[in-house]
């Protein structure tokens, strides 16, 4: 059995969070995470503040575990969504795209524990003194939104700053990416991509069937440009949009061919225009199951490769 600091301090059976995947992860995916002994995340993406309320009661009629809410804070409506999930005190918040500070005293005062997802080490230290419970370490190996460093190099950096548990994101699909993890300095990990493939996940199915084709160079980076990268699988819309960073259109034009692409995949299955946010770990991922046994796996995997890895200590 794999336990952390990090099960303790969520009481979780499993030191995993399922990552919050814009469009895809609301309450039905993240209480079927949660009930698999991991932290469910919805999702709160660009959405409005009752859209979220609506996810939480969701999750909450699914499940009596704890579960998170992920707030993209390049959002239009963080505020409303920042607001919201202090009202109705869910477990955890994680952050992405950006500083999370001027909403933590808000959610401290509400008893929420804040787990920051940072791709530096100087976000890391400026989340830790605002009082963040944990923070998660995201490479860009990951889907979506992404930084500069890669998992290997960021984790071991954010745990040599930070005396607060590290979860380490980006790049992670099975129990070996578990396992090395922990050798990095972390004691949980947050996985998105595998999840996209879970039963419970509502994605369409032809946003499943790109993760599961995709080998290990089907994805590719666009949007430098903006000052936001995103990672996604290789399709028409990303190569149109990458030539289209380099050549002379404006940034407000380069916005907008951007804009609606994520729904056009996630909800509409476009796979000509539709933007397939996934990690480089696509193309490990082969099957379609059920959340929990997505959980089980990657542990019971993890137990076998750290129990083997004494074989190279002589
Ligand atoms: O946020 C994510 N992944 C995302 S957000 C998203 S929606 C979106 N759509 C279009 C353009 C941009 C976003 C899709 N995927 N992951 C967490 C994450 N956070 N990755 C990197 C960061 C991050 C980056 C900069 C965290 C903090 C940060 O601080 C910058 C600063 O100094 O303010």
């Amino acid at each position: 059995m794999i336990k952390t600091p990090l099960c303790e301090l969520l009481g979780i059976e499993y030191p995993i969070f399922q990552g919050g995947m814009a469009w895809i992860s609301d309450g039905k995916l993240a209480a079927a995470v949660s009930n698999g002994g991991g932290l469910g995340i919805i999702s709160a993406m660009n959405a409005n503040a009752q859209y979220v309320r609506e996810q939480i009661q969701l999750a909450r009629s699914l499940t009596d575990k704890p579960f998170g809410v992920n707030i993209m804070l390049m959002s239009p409506f963080a505020d409303e969504v920042a607001q919201v999930v202090a009202e109705e005190k869910v477990a955890v918040v994680t952050t992405g795209a950006g500083n999370p500070g001027k909403f933590m005293p808000l959610w401290l005062e509400a008893g929420i524990k804040v787990i920051p997802v940072v791709a530096s080490v100087g976000m890391a230290k400026l989340v830790t003194k605002a009082g963040a419970a944990a923070i998660i370490a995201e490479g860009g190996e990951s889907g979506g939104h992404v930084g500069e460093l890669t998992t290997m190099v960021l984790v071991p950096q954010v745990c040599d700053a930070t005396d607060l548990p590290v979860l380490a994101a980006g790049g992670i699909g099975d129990g070996r990416g578990i396992a090395a993890a922990f050798m990095l300095g972390a004691v949980g990990v947050q996985v998105g991509t595998r999840f996209l493939v879970a039963h419970e996940c509502g994605v369409h199915p032809n946003y499943k069937k790109k993760v599961l084709k995709a080998n290990d160079i089907a994805t590719m980076t666009t949007g430098k440009r903006l000052g936001h990268p995103v990672r996604q699988i290789k399709n028409q819309f990303a190569k149109e949009f990458f030539k289209a960073e380099y050549s002379q259109i404006s940034d407000e034009e380069l916005e907008k061919l951007g804009s609606g692409a994520l729904y056009r995949a996630a909800v509409e299955g476009d796979e000509k225009t539709g933007d397939f946010l996934a990690g480089q770990i696509a193309g490990m991922v082969n099957k379609e199951q059920p959340a929990a046994e997505i959980i089980q796996e990657m542990f019971t995997e993890a137990e076998e490769v750290l129990k083997g890895a004494n074989k190279w200590v002589k």
